[in-house]
């Protein structure tokens, strides 16, 4: 009996293709161009992807023996829900196999916006350290954390943001029951932006979180505080933030997000001291990247051999 065919559409570590062809044959499209897929799809009954290769309806359109579609991500805002939902694919992510590496990356750029470091590397590299020593940055310790979304990352970042003595707050739709063990505290969205020295985005991209931080939602902030985007780059109207950084509504940004994205490099962000920008590497350690795609791995075999799978996305 011909072996079921996966399709590969991320660059992964090859232990990762390795383990896949134990069980089914593979083709890895990922260094090809997107219009050469169509030949390795038309048979294809499961694919690995991520959030930077579109499962859209034009793909869907491309796979018609699709049935598992397993994501090297936690987000699944580029896959088609609808459109699996209607002809009963199943979805999968990588969620729990990324956290300590995206906490890491969310907090260096906290560290790096509160202290303002991309202005000082900007006066070091300038010459105008020949001049004068740079402007300060805040203190972290007594300084106040504001995260939207406190799921498993938020609580990693909240327990690095503590070690460094800073108080943490955090809004969810709705408030969790153990604060006393997370010592995060709840406040509204408005309040948090009114009280955060530094607010960071941790939160899914979905139609109520699209465009959340907008010029409304900047103007509430201090004017020394900070905004971090690691969640992804819709969440944040980029004109706004533009805007608001232009007229000092507030102190700085660090982005591992943006909208677009990637983000052309002659865009006015870029050209700001006060804005730091790391192209959507919260999870890109060797280790995190292949711990994550071999999780998808797994979920692709569960399916073949009719186990459960590890960790199913319900839609
Ligand atoms: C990566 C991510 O950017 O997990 C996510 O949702 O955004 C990151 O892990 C990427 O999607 C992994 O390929």
């Amino acid at each position: 009996m011909d072996r079921p065919h996966l399709v590969v559409l991320t660059r992964v570590a090859p232990v990762v293709l390795d383990r896949l062809r134990e069980h089914a044959r593979v083709t890895d499209v990922s260094e090809l161009p997107r219009d050469a897929w169509g030949a390795a799809l038309a048979d294809a009954i499961g694919v690995l992807s991520s959030s930077n290769a579109p499962v859209d309806a034009a793909f869907l359109a491309e796979g018609p023996a699709l049935r598992i579609v397993a994501m090297q991500s936690v987000g699944y805002d580029n896959v088609d829900v609808p459109g699996l939902r209607a002809r009963g694919i199943v979805l999968t992510n990588s969620r729990g196999s990324l956290v300590e590496a995206v906490a890491d990356l969310t907090y260096a750029l906290v560290i790096l916006a509160v202290r303002r470091l991309g202005l000082a590397m900007a006066w070091a590299r300038s010459g105008r350290w020949m001049q004068a020593d740079a402007p300060y940055g805040h203190d972290l310790a007594g300084a106040t954390l504001g995260l939207i979304g406190f799921g498993a990352i938020g609580t990693a970042v909240a327990r690095r943001a503590q070690a460094s003595g800073m108080r943490v707050v955090y809004h969810t739709r709705t408030p969790r029951d153990d604060d006393a063990t997370t010592g995060g505290a709840y406040r509204t969205f408005e309040q948090l932006l009114r009280e955060a020295d530094c607010v960071v985005t941790l939160v899914p991209l979905t139609p109520q979180t699209r465009g959340m931080f907008d010029d409304a939602a900047f103007a509430q902030m201090k004017p020394t505080a900070t905004f971090v985007n690691a969640a992804r780059g819709a969440v944040c109207d980029t004109g706004a933030l533009l805007r608001a950084l232009e007229s000092g509504k507030i102190g700085g940004a660090a982005l591992d997000v943006t909208d677009p994205e990637p983000l052309p490099p002659d865009h006015p962000l870029f050209a700001r001291d006060d804005v730091v920008i790391v192209p959507h590497v919260g999870s890109a350690t060797d280790e995190t990247r292949t711990r994550m795609a071999m999780l998808a791995a797994e979920n692709l075999i569960a399916f073949i051999d009719g186990k459960p799978l590890p960790t199913p996305v319900a839609i």
